[in-house]
Order: C-alpha cells, then structure tokens, then sequence
C-alpha cells in the first residue's frame, strides 16, 4: 500500500486557507479511516468483578437518595472509550443499578433500548406499559424504545441488576432523549406466560398481535431449563446456546442489540471464532475463564467482562462437575442491518 501525503507536506498558508472555508483534505487521514484489513478498536477487554463493585454500589445506596438520582447506577465504563464517555463498546453502555427496599425508581420513557438482568435481591419489579414484571436472579426484562418503565420495590434485602442499552449508538444518531412521566398503573402481569411454550402462539381471531413487543420479560428458570434439555438431549452439539427472541416471529428480541445465554458443560472448554462484533459476558452461575486479544479473565458470579470484536475468544468452564451459565449480549443485529457482520475462521 503505498504512503499517502501528510498534512506537514502542505504548506501552511494552504492549510489555513481550508480551515477557513471549514474544508479538510481526506488523504492524510484516509489510512486511520480505512486500516488494512480490521478496523482500528477503541474498545479493550475489561473485566468489571461484582465483588469489588459491590461495596461502591451499596455506598452510592447510602450517598444518594434515590430521589436525586432517578436511577441509582455505576455505570461500566470501558477505558479504551474514555471513561467518561460511559461505554462499554461502541454500541453498549453497562450500568449496575440498586435499588434499595421501599425506593421507587419514577416513570419515564426513551429513545434508547434497555434491558435489564436481574444480578441479586428479591421483591423488585419493573412496570412496562402496565405490566408489571417481578425481578428475580438471571431474569431478562426489556425495556425497548419509547415504552413507559419504571421500578420498585416491595421485598427487605437490596436489588441490583445489569442495566444493558444501546445508548452510545443512540446518542452518536443524536436520537437520543427522554420523557418524564406519571406512575403507571399495572393492568397486567405474567404476560410472557402466554409464551411458555415454543410453537404454541396466541391465536386471537381479529388481531394477530398485540404488540411488535410481545414477551418483555424472559424467566431464568425457563431459559435454564431450555439449556439444560438441550445439553442433555444433544450432548454432541457444539455450544449449548439459546438466543432472547420475540416469539411472534423468531427474530431478535431487540432490532439493535442481541442477546443470548449459553451453558458451559461441566468441564467445558469453548473456541468461539473471531467475529466483528464486541460482546459482554455476564456470569449468571458458576464460574468461567475467558481469554481473548492477550487478556485473559476469571468470572464468578455476577462479574461482567467486554471483549472487543475481530478477536477469538476461548471460555472454559472451571469446575469439572456443575455447569456454568452466562448471559451474552452484542450488536449483532445492528451489524446484520447494516450488511457489515462477518466471521473469521
Ligand atoms: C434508564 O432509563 C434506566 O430506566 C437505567 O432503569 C439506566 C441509563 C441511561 C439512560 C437511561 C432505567 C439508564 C437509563
């Protein structure tokens, strides 16, 4: 590839004269545009371990009322991004968010999509548009764009869970706001029990679907189930893995980020190849070791680590006699649309 002019090689006057007429010549920059052959990545490993958030967590419970923080979070930020950009990726933002017995987290509505995975506590619950949905461990619950949401809290011990949104894009398209709300009232609960069983739909007569969000929110002891049947049944499958997704039409359960869980047999070791997109892991149960571009992690439960895109990544399972769950979330879908994902063997 052969070297392209820099910006020093052309004279001052010239470069102030475009500067003026808010004009700037591509080529000195055209190769940190385009890199050969794999795009230049501002996102690194970063691993964030529950036990040493934990505490600052709970401190932020007792520096801040809930009253002057809405939503009481840290947020995950990775430092190849700055950490004041608050994101994880380039698409990802990452927050752990606690809220304490009693504390009401107000009604609002955004442009951004959330989802929620319920990381500990009992007795939470997230309204949606009226429906109410119970909180507990390894629980999925999606927020998706423009929907009304907000939280509480009837149990005794302190609730936290990984808030995941895909606010950096959102707020790159300058789409990015919010409107404050009145309390919802709930007119409904367990709706994803209409769900519970794959291939059996609600078949209302006039009205195919309520909603182009149907299921909200997804129970651990479902989708665990899920796994453990298909490790059981198909013990030669390459990686027991269950994609979130809408159960009207089979496609991903949010248009920009996706999400997943996968079981690590007992034992387990797991190549996944290379791929563009950047993706999170979160330890729902057990624990694994996750190596990828020179870094290499110990996850135990409810730690939460971000890997980069166009690195393979190599998880094992350390214990030889349960299996380890975690929860995957990455931009797949966006990348899809947009005709840019891709794999490398
Ligand atoms: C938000 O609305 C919540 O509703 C949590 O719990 C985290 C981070 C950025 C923007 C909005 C919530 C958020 C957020």
């Amino acid at each position: 590839m052969n070297e392209l002019g820099r910006l020093e090689d052309l004279p001052q006057d010239y470069r102030a004269a475009l500067t003026e007429n808010n004009l700037v010549p591509l080529w000195p920059s055209l190769r940190s545009l385009l890199p050969p052959g794999k795009p230049a990545i501002r996102t690194q490993p970063t691993c964030w371990s529950y036990r040493g958030l934990r505490p600052l967590l709970m401190r932020a419970g007792e520096l801040t009322p809930i009253e002057k923080a809405e939503r009481r979070v840290l947020v995950l930020a990775n430092p190849g991004h700055g950490l004041e950009k608050m994101q994880a990726s380039s698409t990802i933002y990452l927050g752990m968010q606690l809220l304490n017995p009693g504390e009401r987290a107000p009604s609002h509505r955004h442009t951004p999509n959330a989802v929620r995975m319920i990381v500990e506590g009992e007795g939470a619950y997230t309204t949606i548009e009226g429906e109410r949905c119970p909180m507990s461990r390894g629980d999925l619950i999606l927020t998706p764009t423009g929907m009304w949401h907000e939280h509480g809290h009837d149990g005794s011990e302190p609730v936290v869970w990984l808030d995941v949104l895909d606010l950096p894009l959102i707020y790159y398209c300058e789409t990015s706001y919010v409107t404050e709300g009145k309390a919802q009232a709930v007119t409904s609960e367990g709706a994803e029990r209409d769900y519970q069983r794959g291939g059996v739909l609600p078949a209302p007569m006039f009205n195919r679907s309520r909603s182009i969000f149907p299921m909200l929110r997804y129970p651990w002891v479902d989708v665990r189930r899920s796994l453990e049947s298909i490790a059981a049944r198909q013990p030669g499958i390459e990686a027991v893995q269950v994609a979130y997704v809408n159960p009207e039409n089979g496609h991903d359960c949010q248009r920009i980020l996706g999400y997943s869980a996968l079981m690590l047999r007992p034992g387990e070791r797991l190549e996944m190849p290379a791929r563009s997109t950047a993706m999170v892991f979160h330890q729902i149960e057990g624990g694994a070791d996750l190596s990828a571009a020179g870094a290499s992690f110990k996850l135990d439960a409810a730690d939460t680590c971000c890997i980069p895109g166009y690195t393979p990544i190599t998880l094992a399972n350390r214990a030889s006699d349960r299996p380890a769950f975690l929860f995957i979330a990455d931009d797949a879908p966006l990348q899809k649309k947009l005709g840019v994902y891709e794999f490398r063997n």
